[in-house]
């Protein structure tokens, strides 16, 4: 295991420094990088000191090292984990050889367009995250924001150094390319779409950090057991990160419904808005909305892309490992909802191609975990009411789903009736522009929250709730 070389221009634990020409490179890399973040990172926080936790090292102990820095200062570097000595391919034709250190001529392409897409997502969120420093409910959020920036911002970098050491020539213009694009440009958009919608507010990015970095995990878990080594290194060491993002989401949730519920019963009303809360049926229409645009994400039910990654031994199934099966699904079915005349029925499809609704599947579960957690929460203030997940159809843009419009209980409308409703089901620009007027500005006293939310049950790294996690100039 090459040892962490933190005092170096790109800290590193790749033995950078041996490879001279990949560390100019990426040396001349880096300038743009910064420039981009100057750019399209936080407005107006390049100054102030935060608490964040940065990567020293890869094993258990070392990754978590917490301090005061200044985000242009964070150490943004390419860290991946430690290899496992004589890992074979554990799906697919390559089943059983040995994983590759190198990439395959054939399957170039392949590799280079799965790690172009993992790598625009990274700036892309940092990008819809820009503007929310000016209106953070307290210096706890602001700092939990900021943790998330600069490590999606690390997560470009890996991918940037993977484009750099394995695809030559074309590998630096991608990820130079990885710079140009911008969230929601009509010229030169990120590449997925929910990429491109905006996070205007901390509704929405509570709910960012809950459903869309969850597909981040689902996607890296994916790519974990690829055979092509460095590419899994790399995404493992990642999905470290991605559970306290995913922390974010669903106490930040939870915290939104405390401060609801509380509200709630102290009137006896569900309308919130008049003490400045945030009203349940606004939760479920960005629950709605969040849900939709990020099952999107999984790319469509039937997709030869998905089978012949599987098959090369690129991507994977969630827990491949801890499948029990011939690992090459050459004969294997896979139950696909498709939407027959109106009526939804379940239809035997090739598992190989079925790939991506399998993920999507095993992705839907966990937010069903994660939604049971939230609904106990409304039920320990004594209120009925159930938040519910629409129907995997509602509001799709990718897909079979996407030509069809379907309520959130499932039902086949017109598109007539889906103009009528879809204010009901989705944030409408009146609903934005309340959140809007509760989170007019940013609450930057250590220890006070927005009026809109609850306090965390505990702070970061076992500090006070009430600890300075942003130091002001
Ligand atoms: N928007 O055959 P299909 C994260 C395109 S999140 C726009 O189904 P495939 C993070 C698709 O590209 C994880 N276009 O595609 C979270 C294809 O276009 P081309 C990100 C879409 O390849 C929070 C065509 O439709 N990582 O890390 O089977 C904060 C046909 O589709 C979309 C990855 O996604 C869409 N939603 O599946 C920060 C992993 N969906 O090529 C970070 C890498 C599909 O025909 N990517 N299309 O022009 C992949 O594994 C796959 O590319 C996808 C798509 C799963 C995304
Ligand atoms: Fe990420
Ligand atoms: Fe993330």
């Amino acid at each position: 295991m090459a040892s962490v070389a933190l005092s170096e221009r790109i800290p590193n634990n790749v033995n950078l420094s041996d490879h001279r020409r990949l560390q100019r490179a990426l040396e001349a890399w880096q300038p743009g990088f910064l420039d981009w973040w100057k750019e399209m990172g936080p407005v107006d926080n390049q100054t102030k000191e935060v608490y964040l936790r940065t990567a020293v090292s890869v094993d258990r102990k070392g990754w978590a090292n917490f301090g005061f820095t200044r985000m242009p200062d964070y150490r943004w570097g390419i860290f991946l984990a430690e290899p496992e000595p004589d890992r074979r391919i554990a799906f697919g034709q390559h089943r059983g050889e040995p994983v590759w250190q190198e990439v395959p001529g054939e399957y170039r392409a392949a590799l280079r367009r799965l790690i172009v897409i993992q790598g625009d997502t990274e700036p892309a969120s940092v990008e819809q995250q820009r503007r929310l420093g000016a209106t953070c409910p307290s210096l706890y959020d602001l700092r939990n924001l900021f943790q998330v920036n600069v490590e999606e911002s690390r997560h470009l970098w890996a991918m940037v150094y993977l484009l750099h050491a394995y695809f030559g020539r074309d590998g630096r213009e991608e990820a130079d390319t990885m710079l140009a694009r911008r969230s929601g440009d009509q010229d030169r958009p990120r590449l997925l779409g929910a990429f491109n919608e905006p996070t205007p507010n901390w509704l929405a990015y509570y709910m960012f950090t809950f459903f869309t970095d969850r597909d981040g995990k689902y996607q890296l878990s994916s790519m974990v057991d690829s055979g092509f080594d460095p590419l899994a290194r790399t995404c493992r060491f990642m999905l470290t990160e991605e559970a306290h993002h995913m922390f974010i989401g669903i106490t930040g949730l939870t915290r939104v419904l405390q401060r609801t519920c509380e509200l709630m019963r102290e009137h006896d009303t569900d309308d919130v808005r008049r003490f400045g809360a945030i009203d349940l049926a606004t939760f479920q229409k960005h629950l709605n909305f969040h849900f939709s645009v990020t099952i999107d994400l999984f790319g469509a039910e039937l997709s030869s892309n998905a089978a012949s990654n599987y098959t090369m031994g690129l991507k994977s199934r969630f827990r491949e490992t801890h499948i029990d099966d011939d690992h090459e699904l050459s004969h294997a079915t896979y139950p696909l909802l498709h939407c027959r005349d109106g009526r939804f029925e379940n239809q035997d499809e090739p598992a190989l191609n079925a790939l991506n609704e399998r993920l999507r599947n095993d992705y839907i579960a966990e937010v069903e975990d994660g939604l049971a957690r939230l609904n106990r929460t409304i039920a320990s203030h004594d209120i009925d009411v159930t938040l519910r997940l629409p129907h995997r159809g509602f509001n799709r843009k990718i897909g079979e789903y996407a030509q069809l419009h379907i309520s959130p209980e499932g039902k086949l409308i017109s598109a007539s009736e889906w103009d009528s409703r879809a204010a009901d089901w989705l944030p409408t620009d009146a609903d934005r522009e309340y959140l809007r007027s509760i989170m007019s500005q940013a609450v930057i006293e250590p220890g006070q929250f927005a009026g809109w939310i609850a306090p965390p049950a505990r702070g970061i790294n076992d500090q006070p709730i009430d600890f300075e996690y942003v130091r002001f100039d």
